[in-house]
């Protein structure tokens, strides 16, 4: 699928996605689940060639022919595989949606989600010009998006940050640096304090939580771990070291709901503020991601967007909508609430594949 605009990182530009959904037929319903890697290994280790090939060659063959009460217990049968928690996540949500729609009611109560309504932040590409990011911004904060994130890397990070500051001293900012930086770089990103951002994500390596314990100690302005949270552990060490002050969830890094309900949990314990991330899903993924928003701890505006940020057409009916108050209301339709429109996903399909 071609993105509406490329979208640069520190990593890298994407201009096409190729998305890998998941399908699933269990108890009598059929779930969908869309796996979030990306099409390199550039911001996490797998991609979308590496989550095919787990999932089929020995994902799947841990779920074939096994009874189970709920997608809750699909995470400790998917265990003996270590890592790959894209593939993973992809597969669970899929069963998840089959689990609510198999007891008809929306995936969000099914979770214990409380939000009827979840807000909605936008998270914006490195432009090759100041007035080129200018507009963007502009353009998102007229259409109501409640919060601006901008992506940065060395080069492009403090000026673009002073100018947007200028401009607009009162719109909740932040950044995000893809892990671009290195705890050398400190004083660096210590300029960007003046601008009183929201967080900072991610600036330091991929893995590097003790990077980020260091760095933590010489900013004020909270630091927010995006690639660093894999899994509960994680995000436990990152909490109690103060690697950061604020975590950004993503069902695919994490491994899919029930690792994400546990860090919510735990986030809530230790009074972490969570929001949502985004992998430039469709949207299914997307779906699934406004239903993981809906619970309590997530307490700031999310990457969770209208479908047509990112495409022309969408690959569900409704597509994703935005309020002009930058909130996106949820359905009480049973599962992701939003149907997969076949006819489009099969002219789309490249490659398909039937396990039973
Ligand atoms: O770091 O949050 C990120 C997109 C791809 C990979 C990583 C990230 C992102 C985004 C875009 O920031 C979020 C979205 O709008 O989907
Ligand atoms: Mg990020």
């Amino acid at each position: 699928m071609r993105l509406v605009t490329p979208f640069e990182t520190s990593f890298g530009r994407t201009t096409d996605r190729r998305i890998l959904l998941i399908e699933v037929e269990a108890g009598g319903v059929t779930g969908w689940g869309e796996c979030v890697a990306g099409e390199g290994p550039f911001y996490s280790p797998e991609t979308v060639d590496t989550a095919w090939l787990i999932l089929e060659n020995y994902l799947w063959p841990l779920l074939k022919g096994r009874e189970f009460e709920a997608a809750s217990e699909v995470w400790l049968l998917l265990e003996p595989v270590r890592g790959h928690n894209m593939a993973k996540g992809g597969l669970e949500a899929a069963l998840w949606d089959a689990e609510a729609k198999q007891k008809a009611v929306p995936l969000w109560r099914l979770l214990g989600g409380v939000r009827e309504e979840i807000a909605s932040g936008v998270s914006i590409g490195i432009k090759a010009t100041f007035d080129e990011l200018l507009a963007a911004v502009e353009k998102e904060l007229s259409a109501g998006y409640q919060r601006i994130k901008i992506k940065i890397k060395p080069g492009q990070d403090i000026e673009p940050v002073e100018r947007l500051r200028q401009r607009f001293p009162s719109i909740k900012l932040m950044v995000d640096a893809n892990s671009a930086y290195r705890i050398e770089d400190a004083p660096l990103l210590r300029r960007l304090e003046p601008f009183y951002l929201m967080m900072i994500e991610q600036p330091l390596g991929w893995d590097d939580l003790f990077g980020h314990v260091a760095l933590q100690r010489q900013l004020q302005t909270p630091i927010c771990l995006d690639e660093c949270i894999h899994s509960f552990e994680h995000a436990h060490a990152a909490i109690d070291l103060n690697a950061c002050r604020i975590i950004n969830m993503k069902l695919g890094r994490v491994g899919g709901y029930t690792p994400a309900l546990a860090i919510h949990d735990l986030c809530r314990a230790h009074q972490v503020p969570l929001w949502c991330g985004g992998m430039l899903e469709s949207g299914i993924g997307r779906a699934h991601n406004i239903a993981l928003s809906t619970l309590q701890g997530f307490s700031l505006p999310g990457d969770v967007t209208a479908s047509r940020r990112y495409w022309e057409q969408d690959i569900i009916e409704p597509e994703v909508e935005m309020t002009p108050l930058g909130t996106i209301r949820l359905h009480n339709h049973p599962g992701i609430g939003y149907q997969p429109r076949q006819d489009l996903i099969e002219k789309l399909a490249v490659r398909k594949a039937v396990l039973s």
